[in-house]
């Protein structure tokens, strides 16, 4: 098609779907800029446009909050009937059974923003370790190569990254030598975008020649990992799973086989892991059950009421966060891509956008000035077959990085490290100073080389030495 034509072709496209302003700087760019301009509205789902805007953007449609829900039932971070002890048991085995056998792949989800840190680059570049200063991405690397080491098989990981960071997250694998994993076992790919709309759903254009876009949310995942060919890879592998979790939460056990043996002993589609938030409100999406299913409602869009409702006990009726841990079967993963045609509900974030306006001028607004659109990847829970909980506690396994200061700050999740590496310690007959107020007087680091849980501490113990007061111990 010559580049007369195309341009006829995509101009009228905008026509029909009123975005016309989406070429009105055509003629100012170069040909590669054309070109590119070009591409990126070909790229635009057309078809599905009028509907998003309808729904989505001229107002707030997105996800109506159900008349009825009820908290959902959860597996207990600590089996308690005999039956569970030896549910618990067979689960665990089944789990690293499936680890031996290469069923099983990590895989993180690093494409967002981390606006709220204010770190530039990827959020897994992020320094977190007390000791050496480890990244995100450097602990959970060594965390899949001490797994592979531990279950005798190659455990690939996958890292979804968007245009915002991938270059810089391929970058860091290559400098890092991908934390000594095999390069072929790190397999790096990008999210999609969905483009950000006036309130009255025009598309708003970042510069003359660039349509203003974001990452389409975590959500994206489940159709990234069809469209970018990572799933073609993962069943080529033979893998059975995807041990998913988020970027900022260095506590994460990357491959739990106890999670990992329910999530399949119960034949689960997609599986949680939660726990029993800090408070009604915090800032974790909330699980319920709706018409029988789990369903995640997010902080946000819980009433009030309901997130202070109580039992008889005292306990929050609606106890259990989400953090953004997950075992997906990947026939599920399969099952929603069939045809092309998946696509979980948007939600809607009316934000500032910075854009050009009609004049082509650049404006940064002080204002929220327009809408993003993200997919969420709990919204797939209800449309799992079954679905898994299980609680973990958060001294164990949460200790997310996402503010500068205050509460999940580097500093929380730095102090978080320490205290969980002491307890590990502990439990296995190490004797660890405290100061006063209960805390460790001593800073630790346990690396993933060293022990992955708790009890791979216990081999061990006899070779640590005796921790002194003050003293920083770094254990690798
Ligand atoms: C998320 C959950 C919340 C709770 C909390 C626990 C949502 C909407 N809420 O809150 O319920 O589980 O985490 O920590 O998720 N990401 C992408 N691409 C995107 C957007 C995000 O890869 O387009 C990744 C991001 O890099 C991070 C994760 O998703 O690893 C969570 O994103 P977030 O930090 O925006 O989520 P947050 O803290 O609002």
């Amino acid at each position: 098609m010559s580049d007369k034509t195309r341009f006829e072709r995509v101009s009228a496209l905008c026509k029909k779907y009123q975005q016309e302003h989406l070429l009105a700087f055509y003629n100012q760019l170069n040909t590669n800029q054309q070109k590119s301009l070009l591409n990126q509205i070909e790229k635009l789902d057309f078809k599905r446009l009028p509907g998003w805007i309808e729904q989505y953007i001229k107002k707030d449609g997105a996800l109506a909050i159900p008349t009825h829900f009820d908290p959902a039932p959860a597996y207990p971070p600590v089996p308690k009937t005999i039956e569970q002890k030896a549910k618990y048991a067979k689960a665990y085995q089944l789990g690293e059974d499936l680890l031996k056998q290469g069923k099983v792949a990590g895989f993180v989800v690093a494409g967002g923003q981390g606006t709220r840190l204010g770190f530039d680059g990827p959020k897994g570049n992020f320094s977190v370790s007390p000791i050496k200063k480890k990244t995100l991405f450097t602990i959970f690397g060594e965390s899949i190569l001490a797994a592979s080491k531990k279950y005798g098989a190659d455990i690939p990981w996958y890292i979804m990254t968007s245009p915002l960071n991938d270059n810089a997250t391929k970058e860091t694998f290559e400098k890092a030598n991908y934390f000594g994993l095999k390069k072929k076992n790190v397999i790096i790919f990008q999210q999609g975008t969905t483009p950000n709309f006036t309130f009255d759903g025009k598309i708003l254009m970042a510069d003359k020649g660039t349509l203003a876009t974001g990452p389409d949310g975590h959500g994206g995942s489940l159709k990234a990992l069809a469209d970018s060919g990572a799933l073609a890879d993962i069943k080529k592998r033979g893998i059975e799973y995807l041990s998913y979790w988020q970027v900022d939460n260095p506590l994460v056990y990357v491959l739990d086989p106890l999670f990992i043996g329910l999530h399949a002993a119960d034949g689960a589609e997609m599986s949680s892991k939660a726990l029993i938030k800090a408070g009604p409100l915090e800032k974790v999406g909330n699980f319920c059950l709706v018409d029988g299913k789990v369903t995640v409602i997010e902080y946000s869009d819980l009433p009030d009421k309901q997130a202070h409702r109580k039992n008889l006990d005292g306990s929050l009726v609606f106890e259990l966060g989400s953090i953004g841990i997950h075992i997906i079967s990947i026939s599920f993963i399969e099952k929603l891509n069939i045809g092309g045609g998946f696509a979980l509900p948007f939600h809607r974030a009316v934000k500032k956008i910075p854009h050009i306006d009609a004049a082509g001028n650049p404006v940064n607004p002080d204002k929220p000035n327009g809408v993003k659109l993200e997919t969420f990847v709990f919204d797939a829970l209800p449309m799992a077959k079954k679905s898994v909980i299980l609680q973990t506690l958060r001294a164990e396994e949460f200790a997310p990085v996402k503010n500068a200061t205050g509460v999940d700050s580097a500093e929380v999740t730095h102090q978080m490290m320490i205290d969980r590496a002491a307890s590990w310690l502990e439990s296995a007959g190490v004797k660890v100073p405290y100061k006063a107020d209960g805390k460790p007087d001593c800073v630790l680091e346990i690396a993933p080389s060293f022990a992955l849980f708790k009890e791979d501490i216990k081999d061990k113990a006899d070779k640590i030495q005796t921790l002194k007061p003050q003293s920083s111990v770094y254990l690798g």
